[in-house]
């Protein structure tokens, strides 16, 4: 699952991923987050983020009960260390990454970087996940990044609606058929915010690209059976 966009203090939204949770627990093995679980978070050396506690006491208790973490950062959750790593003992992606299922090999990556032609996005981000600005960030402390995060989320919301709904679907798609081609039987993205789900014949061979979709107007997610593959699936709350 991915881009649930949580907000500190927002319990609505933080319930509704708690009872999915609650009811996905029993027979989970591994929640893989793709990023943008929350609307900010930063691996500050101290615990900030009481206003998440109602989520994070659910995934300490789903870790407590064996199930793992796999987080991949994304473009507002990123400089996860901290806490994730060692309380939540979360197994952490910084960019794209590789898992083998079901002798599949599958290309995760949150989706921020699908636009390569986005040059502004891309210098910011670099700037942004460097060392020199994590080391401000952790010297400012989180009550000054939090309303610079805050602000830039602003920001970066007023610049969303550039691009229609179907050309963000077919940038996606697109890089997905890349990464298909370059031998991935299947490729798992984020960040659109719209639930995909399409398959491919790739020289004689079925390839699968998934958007996990997000959990502010869908409440979708990929889930992997043994035996039984991939199904996107909408939590009904
Ligand atoms: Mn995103």
């Amino acid at each position: 699952m991915a881009d649930a966009h949580l907000r500190e203090w927002d319990c609505e939204s933080q319930e509704r991923v708690i009872r999915f949770l609650e009811k996905e627990g029993e027979r989970l093995d591994t929640l893989v987050i793709l990023g943008d679980f929350f609307e900010f978070w930063f691996g500050f050396d101290t615990f900030a983020f009481e206003g998440y506690r109602p989520v994070l006491n659910k995934l300490e208790a789903l870790v407590k009960r064996g199930v793992r973490i796999r987080y991949t950062e994304g473009n507002h959750d990123f400089g996860l260390s901290g806490y994730f790593r060692h309380t939540l003992k979360a197994h952490i992606e910084v960019d794209e990454s590789v898992i083998h299922l079901g002798g599949k090999t599958i290309y995760v990556a949150h989706g921020d970087l699908v636009d390569d032609k986005d040059r502004l996005y891309r210098a910011f981000r670099r700037v942004l996940r460097s060392r020199p600005t994590y080391w401000v960030m952790r010297h400012v402390g989180p009550k000054i990044t939090k309303k610079v995060a805050s602000f830039l989320g602003r920001v970066s919301l007023g610049k969303r609606g550039h691009r229609s709904r179907e050309r963000v679907n077919d940038l996606f798609e697109q890089f997905a058929m890349e990464r298909l081609r370059e031998g991935y039987d299947v490729v798992i993205l984020a960040h659109s915010h719209v639930p995909q789900s399409r398959s491919f014949s790739i020289n004689g061979k079925e390839a699968y690209y998934f958007n996990v979709g997000d959990w502010i107007h869908h409440f979708s997610f990929l889930r992997y059976q043994p035996g039984q593959g991939f199904r996107m699936e909408c939590f009904q709350n």
